[in-house]
């Protein structure tokens, strides 16, 4: 059976862009697949968090997974830091990337901005660390938003790379002509890349300092109804057909959300809205918006006010996932020829 495994990081205002391109997808697959959602907290301190910080956040994604509707019996729900061996076959995969590979990365060098020298070695490595949480699985598939696709191609390398190096102990070890999978990124549907709402070039993302360019999973009604009436427009009503939000990267933006959250496509929305002015149509997302963000918002609190039930919740899916965790890095020391007890 397929196997799905996906990641959000506890970094702090978990937002729409992040609930459509990741969890809610998250949600739909698990009707057809057999799936792991991971809190990455080693992730998350590749840049500082506050201690205490980091523990509130840990337990809001883990919320916001729940209230969402992932269910942590049928499936896998835990934090990294749980399961060591994620970090164990990190250090294997930093050795078989190359410097070349990983210099690349167009997500370090955004987060690391113009002082490189400063950023950590741990967000240098982050790309290693994302291969091992897909591959101690050994992963099939892994939904995520378009800006992790780099990532993915690099975790094919890394798999390859490690299939082709140790192939005759892959072989040996009776694992036949490949260890690792060739693991699929699952980048579909009109929200892969939700834009911000005060700047369409830019992706929606917890770090903006603009509140107002984000909606949070925690936003009241009041707050995603002022953040969608002040979200940057231009003064053209809406097009007709899909080929005219091409040089319009904000209107394209709110017709793309609006048909992520409806289940539709944005050729859809605008057959319904095309010739609309933003006052009108931004008031129909604000009701869409609302009424399917409202619930969600609602259970993370009830679930929050629990925390003990959440890290109940992690423990049984970290000691479920270790398991499985424990099985790959066994074969893979194996393979690379460690000694080990038995
Ligand atoms: N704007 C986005 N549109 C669609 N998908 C998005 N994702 C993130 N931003 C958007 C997807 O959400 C998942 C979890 O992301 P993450 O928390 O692991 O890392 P990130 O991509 O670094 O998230 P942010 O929100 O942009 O945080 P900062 O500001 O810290 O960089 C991933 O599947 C991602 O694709």
């Amino acid at each position: 059976k397929e196997l799905v495994f996906s990641g959000v990081q506890p970094t702090g205002n978990l937002h729409l862009g992040n609930y459509l391109g990741a969890i809610k997808r998250f949600v739909a697959m698990q009707e057809t697949h057999d799936c792991i959602y991971c809190v990455v907290d080693m992730h998350a301190i590749t840049v500082w968090q506050d201690p205490k910080e980091l523990n509130r956040q840990i337990r809001e994604v883990t919320a916001a997974f729940l209230a969402a509707g992932i269910d942590p019996q049928k499936h896998i729900v835990f934090n990294q830091s749980q399961v060591s061996e994620h970090a164990e076959l990190a250090w294997v995969f930093n050795c078989i990337a190359r410097m070349g590979w990983a210099n690349r990365m167009t997500q370090f060098k955004e987060k690391a901005g113009k002082d490189r020298e400063n950023a950590s070695v741990g967000l240098f490595a982050y790309p290693m660390l994302m291969a091992a949480d897909i591959l101690v699985y050994r992963a099939t598939h892994v939904p995520v938003g378009e800006d992790q696709k780099q990532h993915l191609e690099l975790t094919r390398d890394i798999a390859q790379k490690f299939n082709n190096d140790f192939a005759e102990s892959i072989a040996a070890h009776g694992f036949g002509d490949a260890f690792f999978p060739l693991t699929e990124p699952m980048i579909a549907g009109p929200a892969t890349r939700v834009m911000s709402l005060r700047d369409g070039s830019k992706k929606m993302s917890k770090s903006d300092p603009s509140d107002y360019s984000r909606i949070n999973l925690t936003d009241d009604a009041d707050a995603i109804a002022q953040k969608i009436r002040k979200a940057k427009t231009d003064p053209e009503p809406l097009p007709s057909e899909v080929d005219g939000l091409k040089t319009r990267p904000e209107a394209e933006n709110l017709v793309a959300i609006y048909a992520a959250l409806t289940d539709s496509t944005p050729a859809d929305v605008l057959r319904e809205h095309g010739g609309a002015q933003f006052s009108g149509f931004k008031a129909a997302l604000v009701d869409v918006a609302v009424a399917k963000l409202s619930p969600v918002a609602g259970e993370m609190r009830r679930l929050m006010a629990d925390p003990g039930h959440i890290d109940q919740v992690l423990a049984q899916g970290s000691d479920r996932a270790r398991v499985l965790a424990a099985r790959t890095m066994d074969a893979v020391k194996d393979i690379v020829g460690f000694v080990r007890a038995r």
